[in-house]
């Protein structure tokens, strides 16, 4: 039986923003797309491309114009920030459900401590996480799994797109071997050249450095850090304790009137408050064409009954609906925030 380990995964979320624009203009499907931070006519840089238009050579960080010349039939669109955090956080939310820890590193990253299993029950617990992000959001994603953050990161790098890479202890030592320099997480391209100018061009070459010589070359944190990375060591924990300062809840109608889905997501979400007050209640409208409204009230005082939060819930959405011309409603979330400062309990990260 193969031995069990501490198995951390690292969820990443293919082409992201790419692929939130491609799920909601699904008549651009199929045809290269870049989504882009626009400074003026016609300028600005790459965020994020879908594969298609990576075959064509656009990638993050690219002009505009430069990504047009190599596809001129691509579909340029604008960062729309604020519905990539959506879908986001309703997959955050439904992972943090799921899992017991759960550390979102980047809108769309998550490390997520699976505990002690063999390579087997790993390889199911990153279908499950697949799958968990692709009801929330629609959204396909690559996981990696290994031992620490570092070859969690590594194994999802290499298993993009839509992947699933296991990397059990006793193989962490090929995996690195088959790895480039660069792959290593902050090792990156001008530490790699440097390296290079030195003549060490592998990670089987750069073990043969001291940790003294790695020091000298790039300071000891970096230096100490690179010659563990190397091996493939990496302590770093998971950082859970970052205190949450929102709360949010979203529910599909499906079927239901806005203010029956609107009750039911403030009711989940009261159980999750575990009785914390709050000042501020917000609720989000999203719209059939996948268009969302926000608005939200303080209240003088913190307050922490349902009947509060319910009824100001409910007062907000009647708001948006007076200014939404009759759009239809396909979604609603309810949030809180402003909480009144308490000692930090579980409830500030479990949920
Ligand atoms: P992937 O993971 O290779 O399938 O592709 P992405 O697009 O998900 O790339 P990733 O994971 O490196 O970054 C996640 C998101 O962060 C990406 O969708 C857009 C944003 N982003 C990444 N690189 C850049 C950049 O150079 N500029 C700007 N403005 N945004 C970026
Ligand atoms: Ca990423
Ligand atoms: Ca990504």
């Amino acid at each position: 039986m193969a031995e069990r380990f501490k198995a951390i995964a690292l969820v990443d979320f293919d082409y992201f923003y790419a692929q939130c624009e491609e799920l909601r203009h699904p008549e651009y499907r199929g045809r290269p797309i870049a989504v882009c931070m626009l400074t003026g006519e016609g300028s600005g840089a790459v965020a994020s491309a879908n594969y298609v238009a990576r075959k064509f050579g656009i990638k993050s960080g690219m002009s505009v114009s430069k990504a047009k010349s190599l596809a001129p039939d691509i579909v340029i669109l604008p960062v729309d920030i604020s519905h990539y955090q959506q879908v986001s956080s309703s997959i955050m939310n439904k992972l943090r459900e799921e899992f017991r820890a759960v550390e979102q590193a980047s809108i769309d990253e998550a490390y997520i401590d699976l505990g002690e299993l063999g390579k087997a029950e790993a390889e199911t617990a990153g279908i499950r996480i697949k799958q968990i992000v692709k009801e929330a959001g629609g959204i396909k994603c690559t996981v990696g799994i290994g031992p620490n953050k570092l070859i969690a990161k590594m194994a999802s790098d290499k298993a993009k797109p839509d992947g699933l890479m296991v990397v059990a202890p006793e193989e962490v030592d090929s995996f690195l071997e088959s790895s480039k320099l660069e792959e290593i997480p902050y090792i990156g391209r001008k530490t790699a050249e440097k390296l290079g100018s030195l003549g060490i061009k592998t990670i089987i070459e750069a073990r043969r450095l001291r940790v003294e010589d790695l020091i000298k070359l790039f300071g000891e944190k970096k230096g100490i850090m690179i010659y563990n990375f190397l091996r493939g060591i990496d302590e770093r924990k998971l950082e859970l304790e970052r205190k949450r300062k929102e709360f949010e809840k979203f529910v599909s109608l499906k079927g239901k009137t806005p203010e029956e889905a609107l009750a039911e997501a403030a009711r989940k979400l009261y159980e999750r408050l575990g009785g914390k007050s709050f000042r501020e209640v917000g609720v989000i409208v999203v719209f059939d064409d996948l268009t969302a409204r926000t608005r939200s009230k303080t209240f003088k005082y913190h307050v922490s009954s349902f009947e509060e939060l319910l009824s100001s819930a409910l007062e907000l959405l009647r708001s948006i609906e007076a200014v939404s011309g009759g759009k239809k409603i396909r979604r609603v979330a309810v949030k809180v925030s402003r909480f009144e400062k308490k000692e930090g309990s579980l409830l500030d990260y479990l949920s």
